[in-house]
């Protein structure tokens, strides 16, 4: 252990968070007793906490640190960017060079007609541009009645008022008062879990069909526009059936309800193109993005929007807009992550190497007694944690149980993997070498065979 101790040590630093750090997304009092784990540093595919312990992180943070950790190039380009201009805004008729400049190239990027690009900090709040956006767009072509949002049951689109209502995660809405009204949710292509004895082809057709009902049921003349990300990620990296993307393009085609993809996950690079979109042959009208754009060096997100919207939305005001729109630095350090990720081939490394490889492996742990469905796609994967993978059933315990105790596994073998119930996902950076994904399914491997030990100790199977 050759880390530098630089700081105060572990137990210090854990009172000092529980004393005045509320976490998101979890429990305060349970995390204040147990005391929260400290990254400290962190390069490539590797985390290092307080204590010295390297850690692979196979959800790159929070499925954002596309290009690893540790690039000193978009360190560079921010200290740059800092002195030059640090801040400044785009309302009011003013712009700067890295704003325009990352427009352009995200413009250059997008699929279709995808041309304009508005930008917010983070995904949440993209999402609630979204909103505003879609609204103003029915608006201002003379179809004002045109306001619902249609979304899925499970899906993440952040966490503001917005979003969070947009989303369609139970716990979330159960707290302050959610959704907003005129936000409506139609079920999940989740196979796996809901398919029960269908064929999944038929099952996608028939999850999709839900879309057509839910449009008749409000009026066409009453619906905006319809959002879901391209491979439900937060969700538990659920993968549709091939019949379901067809069919939901087909009917927002047919309805004239505007399509708006969330790719904040799904974006730059992870499933082996630049968009989930073109992997699974979407054609959105408006796609948000987040995450992946800048690795997660620093915060930015935002709305692409096609031609036909543009047009529609900038016939009036759009009395909308963060401080932090296209901030400058994180604009700058965008463009310098978007250039590494197209000189280094990182998209073509998913498509064509790495994705595959890591496919392989992942889905070896289907033979293993306790997992399901081990599924990948590009970077990203997920297995579900079952008593008897023939029926798909489903633990007597109260669900996320076994899920939480096989990451805590994960922790103590040196892998960070997120449980979703019980589910077990991954999403890591898009760098990582084939041994590296070796050593992250071996000890998703050791974890799996610790849960299993411990479910057959308690009698839970
Ligand atoms: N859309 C999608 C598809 C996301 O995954 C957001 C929007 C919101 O982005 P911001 O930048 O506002 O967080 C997300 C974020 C998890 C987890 O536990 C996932 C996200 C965020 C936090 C936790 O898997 N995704």
């Amino acid at each position: 252990m050759n880390v530098i101790q630089n700081h105060l040590p572990t137990e210090e630093l854990q009172a000092i968070d529980a004393a005045h750090h509320l976490h998101p997304f979890t429990s305060g009092d349970e995390i204040n007793a147990k005391g929260a784990r400290v990254i400290t540093r962190a390069k490539g595919v590797w985390l290092t906490d307080s204590d010295g312990n390297e850690l692979l992180d196979a959800m790159a943070g929070l499925w954002c640190v596309n290009i690893g950790y540790g690039r000193d190039e978009l360190a560079e380009v921010a200290a740059q960017q800092m002195r030059q201009l640090p801040y400044y805004n785009t309302f009011f008729q003013t712009t700067h060079i890295p704003a325009l400049e990352l427009a352009q190239r995200i413009a250059a990027l997008a699929p279709g007609d995808l041309n304009h690009v508005f930008f917010a900090s983070g995904g949440s709040e993209a999402n609630d541009t979204n909103i505003r956006l879609v609204r103003s767009y029915w608006q201002n072509v003379g179809k004002p009645t045109k306001t619902a949002i249609i979304a899925r049951v499970n899906a993440y689109h952040g966490s503001s008022m917005g979003s969070a209502s947009l989303g369609g995660m139970a716990a979330m809405h159960a707290q302050g008062g959610l959704p907003i009204p005129d936000i409506h949710h139609i079920g999940q292509p989740h196979w796996w879990a809901e398919g029960g004895d269908r064929d999944p082809e038929e099952f996608g057709l028939m999850r999709a069909r839900e879309l057509k009902e839910k449009i008749a049921e409000l009026g066409e003349a009453n619906v905006a526009a319809l959002i879901a990300e391209p491979i439900q990620g937060a969700g538990g990296v659920i993968v549709p059936p091939d019949s379901y993307w067809p069919e939901i393009q087909r009917i927002c085609d047919e309805h004239e309800i505007l399509l708006i993809a969330d790719e904040v996950i799904c974006g730059f690079g992870r499933t082996g193109d630049w968009f989930g979109s073109q992997t699974l042959n979407i054609r959105p009208d408006i796609m948000t993005i987040a995450k992946g754009v800048t690795s997660g060096y620093l915060p930015l997100g935002g709305s692409i929007v096609s031609d036909r919207v543009a047009e529609g939305l900038n016939k009036d005001e759009f009395n909308h807009g963060y401080t932090y729109s296209g901030h400058p630095v994180a604009a700058a350090v965008a463009l310098e992550n978007l250039r590494i990720i197209e000189e280094e081939g990182i998209v073509e490394r998913v498509r064509d190497v790495i994705g595959p490889y890591l496919a392989r492996k992942w889905e070896g742990l289907n033979d293993h007694p306790i997992v399901g469905g081990a599924h990948a796609f590009g970077l990203m994967a997920g297995l579900a944690l079952t008593p008897d993978k023939q029926s798909k059933a489903i633990f007597d315990t109260p669900p996320g149980t076994v899920g939480l105790r096989c990451r805590e596994a994960c922790f103590r073998n040196g892998l960070v993997m997120r449980h979703v119930g019980d589910r077990m996902i991954i999403s890591p950076p898009l760098v990582l070498s084939e041994e590296e994904v070796d050593m992250l399914v071996d000890r998703a491997m050791r974890a799996l065979d610790e849960t299993h030990g411990w479910l057959r100790e308690e009698g839970i199977i």
